[in-house]
């Protein structure tokens, strides 16, 4: 632990640097797929390992050391930074967040307040600033965008439509810009945060914004993320932006001051660059894929690095997160494939 030479693989390629291996880090890599975090969490909440430096940074160093990914990501939820602004919010497992107080108008808008991270949050400090001293890679920092933060304080919890959260959107657009305001100083000051204790990078999840249209997402969202990364800009660390469905969006995403572009196996890497996208991409193997045998989940990979290695600014990941079902052992092999071709 630390002792290693640090690995900046991750953070050459965010900056579209040329680099020595293709740098791979898995969205969701802490997570139930692995036995350890599932022993782990028999003895706490989710919320209560969040809350725990010692433990938190445990369970993100865990996918570092057992599949040699070239970035850690902080362990923690979309939903942590809610707490403090006021929101009732639960994991429930097999579920996910549940809302206890969802929005409903514009009251509900108005009641949510700002937050001051150092005080509502020094556990995220405290466990990234230890992640620091432990680790030998990169540490990401996230958190939610707003639109995709809103949808679950709208609908209560998952969904599969987003009905409520757009039917919102378009029937009260000022009350819908004041929620985005308001999520989007959240988003900032967390991240500014995060970065101030030691993140070394930062990927915004915008998970559910596929489900925008282009007009949509131009009129209603692209103004906030306009705000968000000029904010996070100023840091000097890399940001990412990813958000699963949403190719339709990357000619409107290759506008924003964001490095890299984190996108999912509805559209190939070559493809987005086609479209003249000139940020650094990252993605975009669909999960799915780690339930196939070893033989199809190469050639998939392969496929993939042969069009991410065409030019520098290239990072792998899956095209969304791990899910329970995955397996250590195809990540760990699949970690391993990934440098091995890719090493020049
Ligand atoms: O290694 C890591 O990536 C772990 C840290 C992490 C991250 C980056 C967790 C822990 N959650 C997230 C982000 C997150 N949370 C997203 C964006 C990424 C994505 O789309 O997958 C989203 C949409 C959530 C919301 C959420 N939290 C869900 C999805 C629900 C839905 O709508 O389908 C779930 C299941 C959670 C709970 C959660 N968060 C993280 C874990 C390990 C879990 C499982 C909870 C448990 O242990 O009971």
């Amino acid at each position: 632990m630390g002792q290693k030479p640090f690995n900046d693989t991750f953070l050459k390629a965010c900056r579209r640097e040329e680099v020595p291996y293709t740098p791979v880090w898995y969205m969701r890599q802490a997570g139930r797929y692995q036995p350890e975090y599932r022993e782990i969490r028999k003895q706490y909440s989710f919320f209560e390992i969040n809350d725990n430096p010692e433990v938190c940074a445990k369970v993100t160093r865990l996918p570092v050391e057992q599949l040699g990914v070239d970035a850690a990501i902080l362990f923690a939820d979309i939903m942590t930074p809610l707490k403090p602004i006021g929101v009732d919010v639960d994991i429930v497992p097999g579920k996910g967040p549940m809302i206890g107080n969802p929005i409903r108008t514009v009251a509900d808008v108005n009641r949510l307040r700002a937050i001051a991270p150092q005080r509502d949050l020094p556990f995220i400090g405290d466990t990234i600033q230890l992640l620091r001293e432990q680790l030998s890679v990169p540490l990401i920092g996230f958190a939610g965008a707003p639109f995709t933060l809103s949808s679950y304080l709208i609908e209560g919890g998952p969904s599969k439509d987003y009905h409520k959260t757009k039917g919102f959107m378009y029937a009260y657009p000022e009350e819908w810009q004041a929620l985005m305001d308001k999520l989007a100083d959240v988003t900032i000051d967390y991240l500014t945060y995060q970065i101030a204790s030691g993140a070394q990078a930062v990927q915004v999840f915008d998970s559910w914004i596929g489900s925008v249209g282009a007009d949509d997402y131009e009129a209603y969202i692209a103004p906030t993320m306009e705000k968000i990364f000029t904010a996070l800009k100023a840091t000097g660390v890399p940001t990412i932006y990813f958000g699963s469905g949403a190719a339709h969006l990357l000619p409107i995403w290759n506008h924003l001051p964001v490095d890299v572009l984190s996108i999912d196996w509805r559209i190939d890497i070559q493809a987005a660059r086609a479209l003249g996208i000139e940020k650094a991409l990252q993605g975009n193997l669909d999960p799915s894929t780690l339930l196939a045998p070893w033989e199809f989940l190469e050639k998939k990979a392969k496929a993939i690095l042969d069009q991410g290695m065409a030019q520098p600014g290239y990072i792998f990941n899956l095209g969304h997160g791990v899910f329970p079902e995955a397996n250590v052992s195809q990540l760990q092999r699949l970690t391993k494939f990934i440098h091995d071709y890719t090493k020049k």
